[in-house]
């Protein structure tokens, strides 16, 4: 008789599980009604056997006769639950994304409506930058071909709602990680692909040389941004006086700055070299030497679909120790000869290949093959041989001085 209450407990218990579940799909409900009616018809049955041994009259015969009955009945409900479709939770580990994606036959990727460097459209119409390749990995990695990205500008604050709602599989649009975006957003930070901090523009004329001489500036900056909170906490802090000057959009920024809506302009200090080089006369604009907070800039993907963050936060790790183990896009192929075990590992040869991120086991090969390793990108994009010139720095790998750093491929 335990055995039948506990069996009951346990459809109970999935079946308040299931009705709990926001699938909702016909399928699912089918399962949940019957399992419903089942658990009424097994209560019954054992009420009835309840009863039947209650009655001390009757033979013990008929109470073994109850319980080889309520087994049986176990048995069969038992086989028919097993060939049930089974229902998905929310906190599943294999992915919606993946399918999504698979099944449109590109990346959906989020970028922004046009920053140099990192996503930006160049004269003929093709997205480049960092962010933009990374996009490109993600689509190598998936679907094996780095052409199968849609690219989906986004304002500072579409860009959320555009994840969240799942109109963006992937936002990679220099997005600063922090506390509440992690956790009160429903999207989750996927790693690192630019450690950046934010920094003042000013005209020279203006003959300020540190923003601690910024007291009763006017300054121009980009609303929906991390930028925006930062300013006012330097200013407050400091007890210094300043008129923010807000827009939507990059280009309304700069353009405002250029125009004299403000003394000076503030965003992350990649941005502020890269669109410098833009403005008509960059030699009449200095960047300020503080940088006054952390913006580890990085790809962000939606919360509960753990295969899909995995896929992303790999990407950007293939890419890392493809780096640190000098491979690239033009010795890739070559090295499917090393008897090096972690390259060998690296490029899917040996190892957990890509079974457990639901990809074919190249998948890695095909990032390092099609976009390469993080160095070339981001020598490409932003670095010496792009016009940001910009250094490694804290960018650089952690055994080069820098805090790029990716677990490793075993
Ligand atoms: N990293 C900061 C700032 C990001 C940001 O959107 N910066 C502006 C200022 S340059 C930008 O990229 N604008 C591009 C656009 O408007 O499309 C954040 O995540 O809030």
């Amino acid at each position: 008789m335990n055995q039948t209450i506990r069996f009951i407990f346990a459809i109970s218990t999935m079946a308040f599980l299931l009705s709990g579940c926001d699938n909702g799909g016909a399928e699912d409900k089918a399962v949940i009604k019957s399992l419903e009616s089942k658990i009424q018809q097994l209560e019954q049955q054992l009420e009835q056997s309840e009863q039947a041994s209650a009655e001390a009259s009757k033979s013990s015969s008929t109470c073994a006769d109850n319980i080889k009955a309520l087994e049986d009945k176990i048995a069969t409900l038992e086989k028919k639950l097993a060939e049930a479709p089974k229902v998905e939770t929310k906190s599943s580990t294999s992915g919606g994304t993946l399918d999504k994606v698979l099944k449109q036959g590109y990346v959906k990727c989020g970028v922004s409506n046009g920053l140099p460097g990192f996503s930006n459209p160049n004269d003929k119409g093709e997205w480049e930058g960092l962010d933009v390749e990374f996009c490109q990995a993600v689509a190598a990695a998936t679907l094996g071909d780095k052409s199968k990205v849609k690219y989906i500008p986004l304002t500072t604050k579409e860009r959320f709602t555009a994840l969240q709602s799942g109109e963006v599989d992937l936002l990679a649009r220099n997005t600063t990680w922090s506390l509440h975006r992690d956790s009160a957003l429903g999207v989750n930070f996927a790693g690192v692909n630019y450690y950046d901090g934010q920094g003042f523009m000013v005209k020279k004329s203006l003959g300020v040389y540190s923003a601690t001489e910024l007291d009763g500036a006017s300054i121009c900056v980009q609303a929906g941004t991390t930028t925006e909170l930062n300013l006012a906490d330097y200013f407050h802090f400091r007890e210094m006086k300043y008129t923010p000057i807000i827009f939507d959009t990059e280009a309304k920024t700069v353009k405002g700055f250029e125009a004299g809506r403000c003394d000076v302009m503030t965003t992350d200090q990649s941005a502020l070299y890269a669109l410098r080089l833009n403005l008509p006369d960059p030699k009449k604009v200095i960047v300020l030497p503080e940088i006054i907070s952390k913006e580890p800039l990085g790809p962000v993907v939606r919360q509960g679909d753990s295969q899909w963050f995995n896929i992303v936060k790999w990407t950007l790790y293939a890419m890392l120790n493809a780096e640190e183990l000098g491979i690239s896009s033009v010795s890739v192929n070559d090295m499917k000869n090393s008897n090096d075990p972690n390259i060998r590992r690296l490029i899917g040869l040996d190892g957990p290949k890509g079974k457990g991120l639901g990809l074919k086991d190249d998948w890695s090969y095909q990032v390092i093959k099609q976009v390469g390793n993080y160095s070339e990108s981001f020598e490409r994009t932003v670095g010496m041989s792009s016009p940001l010139e910009v250094k490694r720095g804290v960018n650089a790998l952690w055994r080069d001085g820098g805090i790029m750093y990716a677990p490793p491929f075993r």
